[in-house]
């Protein structure tokens, strides 16, 4: 059906670092003059800001069609103790087989699946002769060392010694420290090792696949993927970051926090938030406060884990200490827990650094909005995002800043001297603001992400 309008059925897995990048590529997708545009919504979800986020989705965007995705039952009791993150990917990609009748049901013209299904999807789809793309969720840093780790494991099987036995060198981009090797991905037989290793094979047999960077922010990655240096014959890359976050007008528009932050000087907040998968240790929790408070500026602080997920104003004092913190920066600082609208506190002017776990979501976010990062890894793929970050002059990495103990805690000493140099260092506001005005260029009309999104319709449409 050459010229015929596209139908692109998106498929999000689990997590909100996974959905959010495909609710904005839908948005974008369907605002085109090109597309008709469809999001599996995967059900059960796993958390309820998944559910809230899909609702909330579909009512903004009414140019996207929901497309109720209910998945196979699946027996948990097969990996006990598993991350529920890492079940549901198991969950999903078991259910492949559902999604035939699923394209053919909607009359899919193309489909763009999660990498975490990329090696179940693709058979599925190439069967019913429908094109199939990948979005990657992460980095191209991390895109390039996901298709280079399966040559990888299979040299050091080969060589009698499995597993990742050094820093993992991805041919024509760089050197990624063994250290910022996904903690899984050290033992051969963990679940996501095996679904890590099987997806980063399957990518060669995708029709593209696109990823939410830009070319100015990760040159060597973007490069040598493309001119086919990390595995050779690999398939297009569309580069179509950074996917801009959708505005959803429904969402808690007087936000107390935005209110606070209205009342704030430009570029004087510290915006602090490590993500909602994983709780802080007390002890570290504390210094985190110290230095926050040690540094002498404002700050925004998002405080999570599973402690605080009760809603009792009460708890979050004691979980700093309860050594009357929050009284002493109070006027300057505004400390809340649960879940808040990130990309508005981003978009907005008064925030001046952000301290982020560097999931890749919240990179591009600050990219986009031009907000410097200081970088605190914690898991997965966050250390190799950080190592983006310092590199495409984002923002700085502490790489002895560790969370699992190792290197003992990060003091709040030395976390406030860090954060006061950061903020009264002009040139680090200035090149964020220049990776801002890079990434605005790249999403502009006629620039890279641009072309590269209008390339990708172009071929949903031939
Ligand atoms: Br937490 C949080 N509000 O309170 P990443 C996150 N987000 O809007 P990763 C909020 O969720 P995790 C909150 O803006 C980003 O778009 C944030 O994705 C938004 O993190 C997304 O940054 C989170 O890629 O998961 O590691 O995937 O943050 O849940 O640990």
């Amino acid at each position: 059906h050459a010229g015929a309008r596209p139908h692109v059925v998106l498929l999000p897995s689990a997590g909100m670092g996974h959905l959010v990048p495909f609710g904005r590529l839908a948005v974008a997708l369907s605002q085109g003059d090109g597309c008709d545009v469809s999001v599996a919504a995967v059900l059960p979800t796993v958390s309820s800001a998944e559910s809230r986020h899909l609702d909330a989705l579909f009512a903004a965007a009414p140019a996207v069609r929901r497309l109720d995705f209910r998945l196979a039952p699946f027996d948990e009791s097969e990996f006990p103790g598993a991350d529920p993150f890492f079940l549901r990917f198991e969950a999903m990609r078991r259910s492949a087989p559902l999604l035939g009748p699923l394209l053919a049901g909607a009359g899919a013209s193309a489909l763009v699946t999660d990498i975490v299904l990329a090696s179940v999807a693709l058979p599925v789809a190439r069967e019913r002769g429908v094109p199939c793309y990948v979005l990657f969720t992460s980095s191209a840093a991390m895109l390039a060392f996901c298709a280079h780790f399966p040559s990888y494991t299979d040299a050091s099987a080969a060589a009698g010694r499995p597993g990742v036995v050094g820093d993992v060198d991805v041919p024509g981009v760089y050197r990624i420290p063994k250290s910022s090797v996904p903690q899984a991905l050290h033992d051969p037989k963990h679940l996501f090792t095996q679904q890590f290793v099987a997806n980063g094979r399957g990518l060669v047999d995708a029709d593209g696949i696109l990823v939410n960077t830009f070319d100015a922010f990760e040159p060597e990655a973007v490069t040598a993927l493309r001119e086919g240096k990390v595995v050779s014959d690999f398939p297009p890359v569309f580069a179509v970051g950074p996917l801009l976050p959708v505005r959803f007008p429904a969402k808690d528009p007087a936000a107390g926090y935005m209110q606070w932050l209205d009342a704030q000087p430009a570029r004087s907040v510290v915006y602090v938030s490590f993500g909602s998968r994983k709780a802080i240790s007390p002890d570290q929790l504390r210094e985190l406060a110290a230095g926050l408070e040690a540094s002498g500026q404002r700050f925004l602080w998002v405080v999570k884990g599973a402690v605080v997920d009760r809603d009792d104003a009460g708890e979050l004092g004691e979980l700093l200490g309860d050594d009357g913190f929050l009284e002493r920066v109070q006027g300057r600082a505004l400390v809340t827990k649960g879940w808040v609208e990130q990309e508005e506190i981003l978009r907005h002017g008064s925030v001046g650094l952000f301290i982020s776990h560097c999931g890749w979501n919240s990179v591009t976010e600050a990219a986009a909005f031009g907000v410097p990062v200081l970088a605190w890894p914690r898991f997965g793929d966050q250390r190799v995002n950080a190592a983006v970050v310092a590199r495409g002059e984002l923002g700085a990495w502490e790489q002895r800043w560790s969370w699992d103990g190792e290197e003992g805690l990060v003091s709040g000493k030395e976390i406030g001297e860090k954060i006061k140099a950061v903020m009264v260092d002009d040139t680090v506001a200035k090149k964020g603001a220049k990776v801002g005005d890079a990434a605005a260029a790249a999403t502009a009309k006629g620039g890279t992400s641009y072309r590269s999104l209008a390339e990708f319709v172009g071929r949903c449409r031939d």
